[in-house]
């Protein structure tokens, strides 16, 4: 858990000091502080489960196995990227490790997850179940718990007892914008109990509390009982969009975020461990990223006549 967390950590800090460069063509969306929550659900996981993230997807990406090179160079808008150079940031995806494509529209994703659950369930039924107990965990914001699709998806997930998780990293702004502004309620988890759906808060992003709750919801999900649905509490260190900080633009203040360096789980899981291991971890993801990053200067962009390809299918 550890490498992961280091792993995602430091790549994105990568991001952050390339991207002045311009060698990064995509708007990025960081998840420095929130790496827990996707660490937490994503390694308890099976290989063969499913995830679907949102537009602030390097993390989950990256928790579940995706890959760090075809990432970068995704960045880069290379034609080696996971999306061929032709989605950035915002539209990673990794069939090979059961990542589904994201999207930039705040909701969208989770009526596709739904769907692939759907699938996953009717395959479960067939005569041959390839599937068994696969599931799907799908991240969104606390911004997507305001899309109508949101609550559709909640009923049918209930309705029909998908094999999902529904994870909200509720990080507690959509872009500038905090839920005291946007929420007439807090109370997320009652509501999402309303569509009997058991649903639980994880107030402090303690990875291994989110590891074990995950690990709770996934056998009634895998044994066909139905959905769950969980709500990580975290926080965004850097900006809504870019390589930067924003305490100063008015909407939130760097004593908010004071706690959060405290609890930063990178470094607390970090010194759980022995010295000798940490400094082998740390040492194999720093040769990792650098040669990603190497992968995607010297990979070529894709040729004009890609210009229109893969586009629909
Ligand atoms: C349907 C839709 N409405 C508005 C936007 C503009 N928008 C982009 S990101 C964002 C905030 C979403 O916040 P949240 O879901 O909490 O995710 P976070 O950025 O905090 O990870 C909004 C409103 C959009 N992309 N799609
Ligand atoms: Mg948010």
């Amino acid at each position: 858990m550890y490498y992961k967390l280091q792993l995602i950590r430091r790549a994105e800090e990568e991001i952050a000091r390339i991207y002045p460069s311009d060698k990064i063509k995509s708007p990025v969306h960081l998840s420095i502080g929130q790496e827990a929550v996707a660490v937490g659900v994503c390694d308890p996981l099976r290989p063969d489960d499913v995830v679907s993230a949102s537009y602030r997807g390097h993390a989950a990406y990256l928790a579940k196995g995706g890959n760090l090179a075809a990432m970068f160079a995704e960045l880069y808008g290379k034609s080696t990227g996971c999306s061929r150079g032709k989605g950035g940031s915002m539209h990673l995806v990794g069939m090979d490790r059961h990542i589904l494509g994201a999207s930039a529209v705040v909701g969208t994703t989770i009526p596709i997850a739904l769907g692939y659950a759907l699938a996953l369930q009717r395959e479960n039924k067939g005569r041959q179940p390839k599937n068994k107990g696969r599931m799907i965990a799908a991240f969104f914001g606390d911004g997507a718990v305001e899309e109508g699709v949101f609550y559709e998806s909640l009923n049918f997930a209930s309705l029909q007892k998908l094999p999902v998780l529904f994870v909200c990293e509720n990080n507690g702004y959509a872009i500038h914008t905090p839920l005291s502004k946007r929420w007439a309620s807090s109370r997320l988890c009652e509501r999402v109990e309303t569509f009997g759906i058991p649903a639980c808060q994880i107030p402090d992003s303690n990875v291994l509390t989110i590891w074990e709750k995950v690990s709770d919801a996934c056998v009634g999900i895998r044994q066909g009982r139905g959905p769950a649905f969980l709500e990580c509490m975290t926080y965004r260190w850097k900006e809504h969009v870019g390589p930067g900080e924003d305490y100063e633009s008015g909407y939130r203040t760097r004593e908010e975020l004071r706690p959060w360096l405290e609890n930063d789980q990178v470094r607390i899981i970090g010194a759980l461990l022995d010295k000798t291991a940490k400094g082998r971890i740390d040492g194999e993801v720093e040769r990792e990223i650098a040669a990603a990053i190497e992968f995607a200067e010297n990979s070529p962009f894709p040729a004009p006549a890609e210009l229109s390809t893969h586009v629909y299918a």
